[in-house]
């Protein structure tokens, strides 16, 4: 075994140089845009808007402007809120499926403008940008096509309208990171149903603002999960195949879940759920906000599971996020503060059963520094990695990175630790792709050992090893719910 030092970044590693050629991209490869959104972990979900108000999830579309009357709206808390909670972006429900618009619309006259409220010049799009820019947080949009107010709904004549709102809502606020497309749908009278010109959304969100990330539950940048429960499964690949997704067509969601393992298309998942039961503020559910145990298990099944984590916080009838869940988003962030504050691999020396000639560096366009990985030989497909903490250490987790920018290729991997001079396995896994997190039984132990299969030479850009604390009634990872 070659030697090398695990300093404070895995990706600072000695050894001796064998071979200078930095492996090649396998299969399919995240975009720029993409590699943005996989830097990002945390995001918060806003559905807001006359659903608030009538206590529904799913407004009919004839409901009158003036139900939406926010008494004491401040979009400067959400975005203090979200900050506080750790959240990196939040995307706002622009439009739901009722079609009113929390902007001003010169394409409907179902919006904000046709309210009562602050006279009709309130303008929601724009007071939470201005608190996303304040707070620096990133600010998205969530645009229902389907609508179910919308006079030309159900003809070729509402695509050029959506297209028209989408401009409005990506020209006007700033930079846009995410755009969310829902799937949900109707079927007219007639049987007939709406037919989307999903190209021309696309190009209106690349034209306008190039970096954003387009969500639906196909893609093109990111998928739905399958689930709106929270949870990826074991296996999540990035990779899917061409012509099995499409926005709104059911019956796919197991495939969803686990994407495919030689899929040509690279459509990360993205793992949604809201803190309350449903995805609108209904004042009965003050009382059924999401346990905590529940919320650090979605955690673990989407950031640790090679998704982002997408969480809902509606706001009230006030256009406040209520106390009880502001409550427990800082109960979530205080549990991963102390989890991950002190990475127990940060001082130990690593090992590798095989090891390309060095640790490639190549720029990280992202925060523009250099991202360093580690490699085998092209042809070696397994491979094991050694951590030695020096001395016994109590563990029980392990976050492990692939460095993705030349593909996902790990297609299972298992953990040993050493126990009485032997080493034990303590956990497997399947997939790792930009992360995973595996939690298993304490453990103390000097050594840790983490074997690998690749489909090909596995690229490893991170290893970090935590002690948890343990909570009573925790799900386990290893159980997927669904
Ligand atoms: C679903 C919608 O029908 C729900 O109302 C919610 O917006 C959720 C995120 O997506 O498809």
């Amino acid at each position: 075994m070659k030697t090398f030092i695990l300093t404070l970044l895995f990706p600072l590693l000695f050894f001796s140089c064998i071979s200078q050629n930095p492996p090649q991209p396998y299969g399919a490869v995240p975009s720029e845009r993409q590699l943005i959104w996989h830097n990002m972990k945390y995001h918060a979900f806003i559905h807001f808007g006359p659903n608030t108000f009538t206590d529904i999830e799913w407004g009919h579309g004839n409901e009158s402007p003036d139900v939406f009357d926010p008494t004491e709206l401040d979009c400067r808390q959400w975005a203090r809120v979200i900050k506080e909670a750790g959240m990196e972006g939040a995307i706002i429900t622009a439009k739901h499926h009722d079609g009113f618009c929390l902007w001003p619309s010169k394409y409907s006259t179902h919006t904000i403008r046709e309210s009562q409220w602050r006279g009709g010049k309130g303008d929601v799009l724009q007071e939470l940008s201005e608190a996303c820019r304040e707070f620096e947080i990133k600010f998205g949009i969530y645009v229902s096509p389907w609508d179910r107010n919308h006079p030309t709904y159900f003809t070729e004549e509402y695509n050029t309208v959506f297209k028209s709102m989408l401009e409005e809502v990506l020209t006007n606020y700033g930079e846009v990171y995410y755009v969310f497309f829902d799937g949900a749908f109707s079927v007219g009278p007639d049987g007939k149903r709406q037919e989307y010109d999903w190209v021309g959304f696309t190009e209106v969100v690349r034209r306008c603002q190039p970096n954003a990330v387009i969500f639906s539950d196909a893609g093109p940048d990111v998928r739905w999960i399958g689930n709106e429960r929270g949870y990826a499964a074991e296996t999540n690949w990035c990779t899917v195949k061409k012509g099995v997704f499409y926005p709104g067509i059911p019956g796919v969601n197991d495939q969803l879940q686990t994407g495919h393992e030689d899929g040509e298309l690279w459509i990360p998942s993205e793992v949604n759920t809201s803190i309350r039961p449903g995805w609108f503020y209904h004042k009965q559910e003050d009382d059924r906000v999401k346990s905590l145990n529940r919320l650090i298990d979605n955690w673990y099944h989407s950031v640790g599971m090679n998704g982002n984590f997408l969480l809902n916080l509606p706001p009230d009838t006030r256009g406040l996020i209520h106390e009880n869940d502001i409550k427990r988003l800082m109960e979530l962030k205080a549990y991963l503060d102390e989890a991950f504050s002190l990475n127990l691999a940060e001082n130990a020396s690593a090992s590798a059963t095989q090891t390309r000639g060095k640790i490639f560096s190549a720029k990280n366009t992202i925060d523009g520094n250099p991202k360093t990985y580690w490699a085998t030989d092209d042809d070696v497909l397994k491979a094991s990695i050694e951590l030695d903490f020096g001395q016994p250490k109590d563990i029980n987790a392990l976050l492990i990175q692939e460095y993705i920018t030349l593909g996902q290729r790990v297609k299972s991997f298992s953990i040993e630790a050493l126990h009485e001079n032997k080493y034990e396995q303590i956990a497997t896994g399947i997939t790792i792709g930009n992360r995973r997190i595996v939690k298993f039984n304490t453990i103390t132990t000097q050594k840790l050992k983490i074997n690998i299969s690749a489909k090909a030479s596995p690229l490893i850009s991170n290893l970090e090893v935590y002690f948890v604390p343990e909570r009573s009634r925790e799900p386990t990872v290893q159980n997927n719910v669904r």
